[in-house]
């Protein structure tokens, strides 16, 4: 356990050039804090289910978002798997919080870091506090050796992005790292079918659940075919099994369409959307402040109607997820 982050760093120093990739895992491992259930839990292979933590920082807003973070554990819990939730405490990247932990860093909402996977050494080496992305997340997830990740929705192409170039490095993470990331499709913020092309570029493999349209975050229709279709857990464990088996190294994305009873909101959501994106280009917010931006904007122009039916889909997600990862550990 490096709980005492002042080790942290002069334990990297220590690393040698010529060790075996064993030794260099278990170096790699004894750099992050892994809580007691999910250690038991990967060392048995019993299921588990990983959970970034930007979605509780930037995602929503106080208290709600401990509150979701909370029940999206539970309900991993109910159906057989340990949540491990991801995060930068101290400098010290925590894989599964405490509740005194999750709630701190619920509590500190947007003053934690956004933390991509390019900004990972810096939240270390000045022993701050990070919330991981989808990019972040992978790579510590991977690290640990866990397969499946739920999460609302990951970022993309934005629109536009001919011009500024802004891609989300949640897209190259899922192209380098063999891990199962279960959304709810990618937001009409971004630019949905040039994010599809990306993710083929970067040989992802990526599925609609029981749909054969690509869904779009608020409303299970985005106008895009999905490449693939799956239909049940089971289904996704043979591909997460096939994916491990073949050692390929880049990552699947099943995208679980929103519940018919919270999609109604939808049109009002899109308006509020179209209306946030202006305004952001107004304002002149780009680059990684971009996405929260839009997130709180459209969460008060529809007075709170966005932040629920993100709420419902996330649950949704862990729900499938859940069931995903034990698919998978009754294969293994
Ligand atoms: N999209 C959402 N909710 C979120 C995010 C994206 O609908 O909370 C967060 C996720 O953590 C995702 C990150 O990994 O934003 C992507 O940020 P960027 O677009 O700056 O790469
Ligand atoms: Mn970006």
């Amino acid at each position: 356990m490096a709980s005492s982050s002042s080790s942290s760093l002069s334990r990297i120093s220590t690393l040698q050039n010529h060790i075996s990739p064993l030794e260099a895992n278990n170096k790699l491992r004894s750099l992050v804090k892994i809580s007691p259930q999910v250690s038991e839990a990967i060392s048995n292979g019993r299921a588990v289910v990983a959970l970034e933590s930007t979605i509780i920082s930037h995602g929503m807003p106080y208290p709600q978002n401990l509150q979701t973070a909370k029940e999206v554990e539970s309900i991993v819990r109910e159906n057989g798997a340990v949540p491990a939730t991801i995060a930068i405490l101290n400098g010290v990247p925590c894989i599964g919080l405490s509740e005194e932990e999750l709630a701190r860093l619920a509590s500190l909402g947007k003053s934690v870091q956004k933390t991509a996977g390019r900004d990972i050494p810096h939240v270390v080496a000045t022993r701050a506090n990070g919330a991981t992305t989808v990019s972040a997340t992978l790579f510590f997830a991977s690290m640990v050796g866990i397969q499946v990740f739920v999460t609302g929705g990951i970022g993309g192409v934005h629109r536009h992005a001919n011009h500024t170039m802004d891609i989300s490095s949640d897209l190259t993470a899922l192209g380098r790292t063999p891990i199962a990331v279960i959304s709810a499709g990618v937001k009409s913020i971004l630019d949905i079918p040039k994010t599809l092309e990306y993710l083929e570029t970067q040989e992802v493999y990526v599925a609609a659940y029981k749909s054969d349209e690509f869904p779009a975050f608020f409303t299970e229709k985005s106008g895009c075919k999905a490449p693939s279709r799956v239909d049940c857990p089971e289904d996704c464990a043979r591909v997460i099994d096939a994916n491990m088996k073949l050692n390929r190294k880049a990552g699947i994305l099943f995208a679980v369409p929103i519940p018919k009873e919270h999609s109604a909101a939808g049109n009002l959501i899109e308006s509020a959307t179209q209306r946030a994106l202006t305004e952001a280009r107004e304002q002149k917010v780009t680059g990684n402040a971009e996405t929260p931006f839009l997130l709180a904007r459209v969460n008060e122009l529809t007075g709170g109607t966005s932040l629920a039916a993100n709420i419902a889909l996330v649950k949704n997600n862990a729900l499938i997820g859940s069931q995903i990862a034990v698919a998978l550990s009754q294969l293994m």
